[in-house]
C-alpha cells in the first residue's frame, strides 16, 4: 500500500470514528467528476412509480451504471485510505449520492450506519467524497467523536419531509450537538466514518449546491445477516469467503448490460429488506 493514513491517522479513526481531511482528487478531476455526476443522476433521488413499486435510482449503488463512477470507488488514494483502517481485501457494498441543492432545507438527523445495512462485524466505513465543497454553511457531515465505541443505539422513523434519508432514520436519544465535529471539505477530498459513528448534517444556507458520494466499503469477512445474498464489488484483494455475489463492472454507461446489473443488486437489496425491516430504503 504505497499511501495509506499516518499512524496518528490510523489512531484518530481508531479514538474519533472519523477522519478529515484526505486527498483524493485534484481540483480538476473533481470537476470532470461532478460534471459526470451531474449529467448523469440529475433526477429525483427515490423514484416511486405510480403503483408504489421503487425504481432504481442513480443514486444508489452508480458504480454499477457509470464508468466514471466505478472508477471513482476504485480510486487509489481513497482504497489505500480504507486500506489503512480495514485491511487488503475490499469489497464496495454501497454507495449513496448526496446532493443537497443550494438553500435546500434538507437535513440529515443524528444516525448510525449500521443500524440499517445488516452487516456483521461492524467494521463496514464510509468514505463521504466531495464533489463540491462541503462546509459548515452548506450543511457538511458533522459527527460525534467517540460514538462509535458506546454501541449500538436505539432509532426511530422521523416524520419530516426535510429529512433526505428515506424514513427520517434518527437516533432515538438526544445528541449533546455542542460536542460534534464538523467534517468541512474542499472538492476531491473526503473523510472516513465508522459505521457506528453518530452523524449528521443540516441545511445547505449557501448559495452553492453541496454534492458528495458516500461509499461503502466492507473487508471481504464481514458478512450480511439477512437470507438473501446481496451482491458487492471487490476492489481491492482477493475474496475468500464468498459471502457476497460479485457484481460486474459496467463497460458502457447505464447500457442495457449495467442497467440490468444495477436493477439486480437493488432487487436482492429491497428483497433482504422484506426481512430486516431496517434495511428498507435505507439511505
Ligand atoms: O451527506 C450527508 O449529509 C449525510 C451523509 C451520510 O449520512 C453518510 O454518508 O452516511
Amino acid at each position: 500500500m504505497p499511501g495509506g493514513l499516518s499512524e496518528a491517522q490510523i489512531e484518530t479513526y481508531g479514538r474519533d470514528g472519523m477522519v478529515f481531511p484526505l486527498d483524493a482528487f485534484t481540483p480538476a478531476e473533481a470537476a470532470r467528476y461532478r460534471a459526470d455526476l451531474e449529467r448523469c443522476c440529475a433526477e429525483g433521488e427515490r423514484p416511486v412509480s405510480g403503483a408504489g413499486i421503487r425504481q432504481p435510482s442513480t443514486r444508489v449503488k452508480s458504480y454499477l451504471l457509470f464508468p466514471w463512477a466505478a472508477e471513482l470507488v476504485r480510486h487509489p488514494a481513497i482504497l489505500d485510505a480504507v486500506e489503512s483502517v480495514i485491511g487488503p481485501d475490499i469489497l464496495v457494498f454501497h454507495n449513496t449520492i448526496w446532493w443537497k441543492k443550494a438553500g435546500s432545507a434538507g437535513i440529515v438527523p443524528w444516525h448510525q450506519d449500521g443500524t440499517y445495512f445488516g452487516l456483521a462485524p461492524y467494521e463496514h466505513v464510509t468514505a463521504w467524497v466531495a464533489l463540491s465543497p462541503s462546509s459548515l454553511e452548506s450543511g457538511c457531515v458533522e459527527v460525534v467523536p467517540g460514538s462509535h465505541l458506546g454501541g449500538q443505539r436505539a432509532h426511530r422513523d422521523r416524520k419530516d419531509p426535510n429529512i433526505m434519508l428515506s424514513r427520517g432514520q434518527s437516533v432515538a436519544e438526544a445528541v449533546d450537538e455542542a460536542v460534534a465535529v464538523p467534517m468541512p471539505l474542499a472538492p476531491g477530498q473526503f473523510s472516513l466514518h465508522h459505521t457506528m459513528v453518530l452523524h449528521a448534517s443540516r441545511p445547505n444556507r449557501s448559495t452553492e449546491d453541496r454534492i458528495g458520494i458516500g461509499i461503502s466499503y466492507i473487508p471481504t469477512r464481514v458478512r450480511h445477516i439477512g437470507e438473501t445474498r446481496l451482491s458487492a464489488s471487490l476492489v481491492r484483494g482477493e475474496d475468500r469467503y464468498g459471502h457476497f455475489a460479485m457484481e460486474p463492472r459496467p463497460v458502457a454507461e447505464a447500457d442495457a448490460a449495467a442497467r440490468a446489473a444495477h436493477a439486480e443488486a437493488l432487487e436482492r437489496f429491497w428483497r433482504a429488506s422484506e426481512a430486516i425491516p431496517e434495511m428498507a430504503l435505507v439511505h
